[in-house]
C-alpha cells in the first residue's frame, strides 16, 4: 500500500510538472533552425518610392535555452539581395549595394510568433533590419518550414538619401 501511494504521488507530481509546463507555455512550437530562402517585397522609400521585390535568405539557429518572457532565442544571419533586374536603377542611383548580410538576434514564442533584428552602425554604411511575423510548420513534423513576416530595412550611407524598405518577407526551406 505504501509503495502504491508512493507510485501514485510520483505520477501525480509528474502530471503536475507536465501540466505546469504546458500552462507556462515553455515548450517550443517547433525547431526553427534552418536555412530559409524566399523573397522580400516592399516599397523602397527614398528617391524612387517604388514597389520592389528581390531575394532573401535567413540562416537561423534556435538556442536550447528559453526564458518565459523571451521565448526561445534565435541567432543567425539575414542576407538581403538587391541584385534583381527591377532594382538596377535603385542600385545605380541610390547607392544600394548588391546585397547586405547581417547577423541577427531574435526569439520564437510558443505560439509560433517569430521576430529577429539587426542593428549595424558603421562609418560607410549603417543598417537596421527588423523581421516580425509567423513561423509555420506546415507539415507538422516539428521543424519550421516557412517564415511569413513584416519587415523593415533602413540603410544610411554617406552622400546618399536614407533608403527605407517596408514590406513583407516569405521564405521557406524548400
Ligand atoms: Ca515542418
Amino acid at each position: 500500500m505504501k509503495k502504491l501511494l508512493r507510485t501514485l504521488s510520483g505520477a501525480a507530481l509528474t502530471a503536475l510538472a507536465i501540466s505546469g509546463c504546458a500552462a507556462l507555455g515553455i515548450a517550443p512550437p517547433f525547431d526553427a533552425t534552418g536555412v530559409y530562402r524566399g523573397t522580400w517585397t516592399g516599397t523602397v522609400q527614398g528617391a524612387t518610392n517604388a514597389d520592389r521585390s528581390c531575394s532573401v535568405t535567413f540562416d537561423l539557429k534556435q538556442a536550447d535555452s528559453s526564458s518565459f518572457l523571451q521565448g526561445f532565442a534565435l541567432t543567425g544571419e539575414a542576407t538581403i539581395y538587391f541584385s534583381c533586374s527591377s532594382m538596377l536603377d535603385d542600385i545605380a542611383e541610390n547607392g544600394l549595394p548588391a546585397r547586405v548580410s547581417l547577423g541577427v538576434k531574435g526569439f520564437l514564442l510558443p505560439d509560433g510568433s517569430i521576430a529577429f533584428a539587426s542593428i549595424e552602425p558603421g562609418t560607410t554604411q549603417s543598417i537596421l533590419i527588423t523581421v516580425s511575423g509567423a513561423g509555420l510548420d506546415n507539415d507538422s513534423d516539428g521543424i519550421m518550414d516557412q517564415i511569413k513576416a513584416d519587415w523593415t530595412l533602413i540603410i544610411d550611407q554617406p552622400n546618399h538619401p536614407r533608403i527605407t524598405v517596408v514590406g513583407k518577407v516569405d521564405a521557406g526551406t524548400s
